[in-house]
């Protein structure tokens, strides 16, 4: 039983890939030493995944932004709009993944989209009937020998053809009804070339990820799935198509019939399925990957329960035909647990991030080898331990906690009266005038704030210091809104690191790392905190800078939470008991927090919920249930006010079509949409279902330094205006400002005020 991973964490234990490209970006780094850093990265990965006895060790997996941009610029995907401007192949795809707006050359970045049900964005690829496939580099291969180079042999990793091209989107210049599957037979070749080129250099087998496999979709794509590999496979390295993140479901039929050496299958988000797929595969010659490490938590994977599934197989299939792997990449978790230094040994028996993983999972192919190394026994027996002890942990439930979630009503979930009649009460509180301007939260977070968070961290200076020095920089947010003619202000977040590890700290029930950094997008990371037990408020959290801010002003102040489904969905959440449970847990304690700022005074609260969308199950089947504790959680989290206080809340990444239904259910009163990349296809769907309540459709895309004109704004405000009825449009950016730069941030509301004003004088 060999054993696998699936792919690794890119970003470096310190985030030397983040420091090094931004370094690049900011010109302090050459190509040649950008290029090196990131050697260092990959060779420390491959040697050290070598010294935990890994097997199969994934190359191809590393990017400097995102492995799909990769794989759009390695097969020539590249938008017409950035090239021809002089720029050199690296610059020509970081403008891709953000965008350019420097001597002379203006391009928007390509459009972003959650990967799957995580928090990872790809970078989408645009295609249309001209797209002329040719393969610019193969960075399997380079990797590959980098690695062979280095003593190490790897198995590369490519994402398979019918994946990159159901991720992709139709280009503007394609023609209408164009679908990207179509144009498979044209990207073949080169897939031959790429893979053929990997089997002459000596690789004995190749990963093709294939997780559209987990979809409703892929059943569409059969025969596509069909011919693809019986014309890959024979020119091909061993392969191994690679489904996670979900159930193979009713495609295992086909999956286990395509030409290939074998099939993985994720057993940590669908164990269910293992029955099934052996029986498929039992006729064939396949080999079978299972997932059974999790590549998306963080827990200490139960040895005794994956080696029991590794036994199913091996039972029916062959020691030869089975491989133990990660359920999925493991770039989902932080690299290693080794840098937490500020867990109890308690806690940090609870957890394996991605080296330890690697470790866990060369340990459980061995025992199923039937190895008599007595280090392997040792490790069997010490992971029995310390599953033992984290369910004795378990045990030990918050009884307030629970008798609160026990004791919810129904009542407690709907505002007191219909939006029309809070409306009209809210308008009278806040005054605000027509096509009313806002942003979402966040200002940005420049380098004196977070120097001044580290040095409170390394105690070089006191709390009193630090919050002396926040409501400075908050005072500072106020002017500039004011000066500038906002009409709903924020007060910018300056005192949160991230919108979700921020509440996560406050919270009890977490805990949170030093170093366990999870990349987002691009050279964006964040730092998931880890749900161990029940949630509960201990003390107000922001009521104490949104009162500051709001006596600063006489302009309303919207006070500014992470709503509950989104601080579940960016967390790691507990494995013992139910997401919905730790959801309500959590919309009680928010709840709470919202009542306590009307209290103070704020008459507007905004609890956002950017991660509902992404956390829709994969498969259509399982939304129902999903969505029957996520709606009811934000409802239970914003209910608990007067009808005079205004709820706003804010969603990211525009792939409303389908739950449009459900956000409207949320009955908040204002919500602000991340619109402006898709070119305001949002609104389309507005006119579909139309909407009540107010809304505002980010009117320019806050990802990339670059700052929309004011005519661009007017342009998409009178888009807007098509659809909607003027009197719900509140003019905002499509997402919170923390990543910008003051000088774009303030061209950009300066240029989003003036087209507010013109709104107001054209639709008066
Ligand atoms: N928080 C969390 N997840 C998210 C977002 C978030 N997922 C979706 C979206 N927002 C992703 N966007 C970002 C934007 C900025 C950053 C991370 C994800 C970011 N990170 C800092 C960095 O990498 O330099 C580090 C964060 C910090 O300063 O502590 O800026 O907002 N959970
Ligand atoms: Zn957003």
């Amino acid at each position: 039983v060999l054993s696998s991973v699936l792919g690794f964490p890119r970003i470096g234990a310190n985030r030397e890939v983040k420091k090094a490209v931004e370094a690049y970006w900011a010109s302090k780094l050459s190509a040649d030493e950008l290029t090196k850093a990131a050697a260092d990265v990959k060779k420390a990965s491959w040697t050290s995944l070598k010294e935990r006895g890994v097997n199969l060790i994934p190359s191809g997996d590393f990017t400097l932004y995102d492995h799909i941009l990769d794989h759009s610029a390695a097969f020539n995907v590249i938008p017409k709009r950035y090239l021809g401007k002089g720029l050199s192949p690296l610059d020509v795809y970081f403008a891709m993944g953000r965008g350019r707006q420097a001597d002379g050359v203006d391009v928007p970045a390509c459009e972003m989209k959650k990967w799957f049900d995580s928090n990872y964005h790809y970078v989408v690829p645009e295609l249309s009937q001209e797209t002329e496939f040719k393969l610019n580099f193969n960075k399997a291969l380079e990797e590959y020998r980098e690695a062979k180079d280095l003593g190490v042999e790897t198995r590369p990793i490519v994402v398979g053809p019918v994946t990159f091209l159901a991720l992709g989107k139709p280009a503007k210049e394609a023609s209408a009804g164009f679908q990207p599957i179509s144009l498979l037979s044209k990207l073949i070749p080169v897939y031959k070339q790429l893979l053929a080129a990997l089997k002459e250099a000596g690789a004995e087998s190749v990963q093709i990820d294939e997780p559209v496999l987990v979809l409703d979709q892929a059943s569409l794509y059969e025969k596509q799935f069909a011919s693809a590999y019986a014309e890959l496979a024979p020119v091909s390295p061993k392969l191994i198509v690679t489904s996670y993140y979900g159930r193979l479901d009713s495609n295992v039929a086909f999956a286990a019939k395509l030409p290939v050496a074998g099939l993985h299958i994720d057993l940590d988000r669908a164990p269910g399925q293992l029955d099934e797929v052996i029986a498929a595969v039992k006729p064939t010659n396949l080999v079978l990957s299972l997932g059974v490490v999790s590549g998306r938590n963080i827990w200490k994977t139960d040895f005794q329960a994956a080696i029991k599934l590794g036994q199913k197989a091996v039972d029916v299939l062959g020691q030869d035909r089975v491989i133990i792997a990660s359920s999925s990449s493991l770039l989902h978790t932080p690299v290693t647990l080794a840098a937490e230094n500020k867990l109890t040994p308690e806690q940090k028996d609870w957890f394996s991030f991605a080296l330890e993983k690697a470790s866990e999972i060369a340990v459980i192919a061995a025992s199923l080898s039937g190895s008599q190394d007595p280090k392997v026994a040792e490790a069997v027996k010490a992971n029995r331990v310390s599953i033992a002890k984290r369910r004795e942990f378990e045990r030990n439930s918050d009884a307030t906690v629970r008798s609160r979630v026990a004791a919810i009503t129904p009542d407690m979930f709907e505002r007191k009266s219909p939006f029309s009649v809070r409306k009209e009460l809210q308008q009278k509180q806040l005054q605000l005038p027509k096509f009313p301007t806002t942003t979402i939260g966040s200002f940005p977070q420049t380098k004196e704030i977070r120097q001044a968070r580290a040095k409170l961290n390394k105690k070089e200076i006191t709390v009193a210091e630090y919050e002396k020095f926040i409501e400075k920089e908050i005072e500072s947010v106020v002017r500039f809104q004011e000066r500038i003619g906002l009409d709903l202000l924020v007060h910018g977040e300056p005192e949160r690191n991230d919108m979700v590890q921020y509440f996560g700290e406050q919270f009890e029930g977490f805990v949170f790392t030093q170093n366990a950094w999870v990349q987002s997008y691009g050279s964006r990371y964040v730092r998931p905190p880890i749900i161990v037990s029940d949630v509960s408020r201990p003390k107000p959290i922001t009521v104490r800078w949104s009162s500051y801010a709001q006596s600063l002003t006489s302009k309303p102040m919207k006070g500014m939470l992470t709503g509950p489904v989104t601080i579940l969905n960016w967390s790691f959440p507990r494995a013992d008991v139910s997401r919905e449970l730790q959801c309500k847990q959590l919309a009680l304690a928010l709840r709470d927090e919202v009542v306590d700022l009307e209290k103070a005074g704020i008459k507007a609260v905004q609890v956002d919920e950017p991660a509902l969308r992404e956390g829709l199950p994969l498969r259509k089947a399982d939304w129902q249930a999903y969505l029957d504790w996520a709606l009811p959680s934000f409802k239970l989290a914003t209910a608990g006010v007067t009808d005079a206080l205004q709820t706003h809340s804010h969603f990211c990444y525009s792939d409303f079509d389908d739950i449009f239904p459900s956000i409207q259910a949320l009955d908040a009163d204002v919500i602000s949409i991340e619109a402006s990349k898709s070119d305001l296809k949002l609104l389309n769907t507005f006119k579909h279902y139309g909407y009540s309540n107010q809304i505002g459709p980010g009117v320019y895309d806050i990802h990339s330094p670059r700052v929309p004109s004011e005519d661009e704004i007017k342009e998409r405000l009178t888009a807007m205006l098509a659809t909607l009825p003027s009197d719900l449009v509140v003019v905002n950016p499509d997402c919170g400002l923390k990543t910008r730069g003051w000088k774009e941030t303030e061209a950009s509301l300066v240029n989003l005020v003036n087209a507010a004003r013109w709104a107001r004088q054209t639709h008066a």
